[in-house]
């Protein structure tokens, strides 16, 4: 499997994510491995922000700005004007956030994706809603403070498992990526250029912003993330195939959760018991994928 990083870039400086903005690095990396023929879908996110506004824009790519529930519905309308006009060539990529996957645009996702439509859906999960002020959504993960989970009432239900609701959709192809490991982001991109029908791209994406977090810290998180097994990045093919592409040493969830402002209201309680809920989430992994040992 080589695993590069290729040159071109699709996005131009300029643009006006925070400093440390995982979506924004996010972008970089999938423009890359997408290249120029490639029109996006952009619901209202803080990407409709980052990008700027009309006629100046920091990506090198059409984009349309869509209505924030509309993701799957607009790109499916994309794809057939494409086909009418016999260019196959074109990627189409919906570009949204957790609030516009997970909640708002779940029913026309999932639409979408039951007919099999050909597209690519990149969901860049910073686990709330950012660009309105930091609320929570069904991404914002179980321990959470956000604007409408504040003080005491930190969040107390777990995280959506969106990939696992994608995959019951039997799509060809679902993976999760994170800005931390860049080469393997470009991989299951070019991969998913390549696949015919719905394709789903699940990125951990941190926001210094929200999350109370250094903006220096932003990668290193995310990396933490992944090495904790809190967002464990794997493929699934077909709905059935499991493949886990980072087998963790097993980091315990503390350090990730004391370096966020978001989580400091946790006593040592919370974090054992988020812990064994980590390792619940990460043993059934294993099962799907058939390396779970007793
Ligand atoms: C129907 C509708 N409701 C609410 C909004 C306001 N709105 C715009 S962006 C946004 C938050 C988007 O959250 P998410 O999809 O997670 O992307 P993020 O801002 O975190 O990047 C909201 C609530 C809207 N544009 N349309
Ligand atoms: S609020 Fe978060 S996701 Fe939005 S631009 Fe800032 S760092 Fe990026
Ligand atoms: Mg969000």
């Amino acid at each position: 499997m080589p695993l590069e990083v290729p040159d071109p870039e699709y996005m131009f400086s300029g643009h006006v994510a925070c400093p440390g903005c995982g979506a924004a690095m996010a972008m970089k990396f999938v423009l890359k491995a997408l290249g120029e023929k490639t029109m996006m879908v952009l619901p209202a996110c803080c990407w409709s922000i980052i990008a700027g506004a009309y006629p100046q824009s920091a990506l090198r790519i059409p984009v349309i700005h869509s209505a924030f529930e509309t993701g799957g519905a607009v790109a499916s309308g994309v794809r057939a004007a494409l086909d009418m006009k016999g260019d196959t060539e074109t990627t189409v990529l919906t570009w949204a956030g957790d609030g516009g996957t997970f909640d708002i645009g779940f029913q026309a996702l999932s639409g979408a994706v039951e007919r099999n439509e050909d597209f690519i859906y990149v969901c860049y999960d910073n686990e709330a809603y950012m660009n309105t002020g930091v609320q929570r959504s069904s991404s914002t993960p179980y321990g959470a403070w956000t604007t409408t989970t504040p003080g005491s009432d930190w969040k107390k239900m777990r995280k959506k498992n969106i990939v696992e609701a994608l995959v019951a959709h039997r799509i060809p192809y679902a993976a999760t990526a994170s800005i931390a490991f860049p080469e393997d982001l470009v991989y299951k991109v070019k991969k998913a250029k390549w696949i015919k029908g719905s394709r789903f791209l699940h990125i951990f994406s941190s926001c210094p912003t929200g999350w109370g977090l250094p903006s220096e810290l932003s990668v290193k998180i995310a990396r933490m993330a992944v090495q904790t097994n809190i967002f464990p990045i794997y493929e699934v093919e077909d709905g059935l195939r499991y493949t886990i592409n980072f087998m963790s040493k097993g980091y315990l969830v503390n350090e990730y959760f004391k370096l966020q402002g978001r989580f400091k209201h946790l006593t040592e309680e919370d974090l054992n018991q988020i812990q064994e809920m980590v390792n619940d989430d990460w043993d059934l992994l294993l099962r799907k994928a058939g390396l779970y040992q007793e």
